[in-house]
């Protein structure tokens, strides 16, 4: 039942209080604070002021089930009745964590037999740093610790994570990346390969993993780390091949390879995981969000099993840990996720029906004047939006004002999206309708054509 809230209180209380995340603090104060969502059902969001807004961001890239799951609530009730929480320090582990570990297995297959539990995706690139490092120094190879990321990639807000990606305003804050971390290029072929064949610039993009390798020395590279399609970046979908490369030089150099299922997992793709869908195998995998379709905070590493044989055999005390990690009602609440997600085969609809028409249904605005570009893969998408049709020439005449503008025009006309430097990017619950999309992308049309004469008079 929707509660009634005192909004503009709510929002006062917010400018007095509360410090949102990833914020412009003075953009909300002239705002006069944030948009108060107050409930949300199926792939709709609503707020204080009583809009509904088809949510094309499923959260932040996570609600994969949509909102309003009772079983959801009905797992976290009777777990947190049965047990509320018991940690995983003192040799213990709770049920519904070791149950999780175990399903998690199942779904990654291949080597991929182990699970270490976190809260936040950012927390998971965490552990990975720790435990690749350890890796190598329990091998007697403590000089292998450089971490090869890309340029705008995405892998967390925390040191560890902000300096694995590759966000330079991130970078800024906070003097980072720290040290023993290296950017190489994105495979970002509208950006960086305009007009190039999509075969030579995945393998320019990928050989530049190789020469950065040879650069550092292959003795001193601990692991490659990507996302499968970068999310925050822009939605940047690389060519097939693109992977298999990436995947070939780590082996050739016996680097280890971290693929970051953070947005990618949990169906998004059209596999369970992003790098079944690009054929590769991957030696730590971290994975949040679709993990809990966002109910409740929990993030999990899988691991190889050649790895843990490594820690087991000679890595002795791996000291690190959270007092939350494999908390036991996220893990029920996981768990029962996954269940939702096996039991209505969203993974398969995303691969066989709503995906392909989701990539139909952006065909309709790919001519608009202002379009450069449309893509997508399974349930996430981008538009490019340029200031000369069949260029990637943007507004301004340098990146980053389109995207903002068009989502704002989005957002008034019922459409929740992320505007990403001058792209907008979807990421849709998986349970979206058919009619849904056909909205969505209907009010991007009208949002674009809104805009263009905003966008030519800057
Ligand atoms: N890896 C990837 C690939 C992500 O997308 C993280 C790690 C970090 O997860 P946590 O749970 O610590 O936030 C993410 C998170 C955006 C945006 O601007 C994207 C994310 C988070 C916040 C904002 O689109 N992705």
């Amino acid at each position: 039942m929707a509660r009634n809230y005192n909004i503009p209180e709510l929002r006062r209380l917010d400018i007095e209080h509360h410090l949102p995340a990833q914020a412009n603090y003075a953009e909300i104060v002239s705002l006069g604070g944030s948009r108060i969502i107050t409930r949300a059902e199926g792939s709709t969001i609503y707020d204080g002021d009583g809009n509904a807004l088809l949510d094309g961001m499923a959260g932040l890239w996570c609600v994969n089930v949509g909102y309003g799951r009772e079983e959801l609530v009905e797992t976290a009730t009777q777990q947190m009745r049965e047990l509320p929480f018991y940690n995983t320090f003192f040799k213990t582990a709770t049920p519904p964590t070791v149950l999780l570990a175990a399903k998690l297995a199942e779904k990654l297959g291949g080597d991929l037999k182990h699970v270490f539990f976190n809260s936040s995706g950012s927390e998971a690139n965490d552990t990975v740093f720790r435990m690749v490092r350890h890796y190598w120094k329990s091998l007697g190879q403590p000089k292998r610790n450089v971490f090869i990321s890309r340029w705008n990639a995405y892998h967390g807000s925390t040191v560890a994570g902000v300096s694995l990606g590759g966000m330079k305003l991130m970078h800024a804050i906070g003097d980072l990346p720290i040290p023993g971390v290296e950017h190489v290029m994105q495979p970002y072929k509208f950006g960086e390969g305009f007009g190039e064949d999509e075969e030579v610039f995945a393998a320019r993009a990928a050989q530049e993993i190789e020469d950065r390798i040879l650069k550092v020395g292959p003795e001193n590279v601990a692991a490659f780390i990507g996302e499968p399609v970068q999310g925050a970046g822009g939605v940047i979908i690389p060519a097939k091949s693109y992977w298999k490369r990436v995947d070939a030089i780590c082996k050739k150099y016996g680097i280890l390879l971290v693929v970051d299922e953070v947005i990618c997992g949990f169906g998004r793709l059209g596999e369970w995981f992003g790098f079944q869908h690009f054929g590769v195998t991957p030696d730590l995998v971290p994975m949040a969000k679709g993990l809990s379709s966002g109910y409740l905070p929990i993030s999990a590493v899988g691991v190889s099993h050649k790895i843990v044989e490594v820690l087991r055999e000679k890595g002795g005390d791996f000291i690190h840990g959270y007092t939350y990690s494999g908390h036991p009602v996220a893990a029920a609440v996981a768990l029962k996720n996954i269940e939702i997600i096996e039991r209505e085969g969203l993974v398969g609809r995303v691969k066989n029906d709503i995906g392909p028409y989701f990539a139909e249904a952006l065909k309709r605005i790919a001519d608009d004047p202002i379009v450069g570009e449309v893509r997508s893969l399974g349930l996430i998408g981008a538009v490019e939006i340029v200031s000369k049709k069949g260029t990637n020439e943007r507004f301004t005449g340098e990146e980053g004002k389109a995207g903002p503008i068009v989502r704002d025009h989005c957002i008034k006309n019922g459409l929740m999206v992320r505007g990403i430097r001058d792209s907008i990017v979807m990421c849709p619950p998986l349970i979206i309708t058919k009619a849904e999309i056909d909205r969505m992308i209907d009010i991007i049309g009208r949002s674009l054509r809104e805009a263009e004469p905003e966008l030519r008079a800057l």
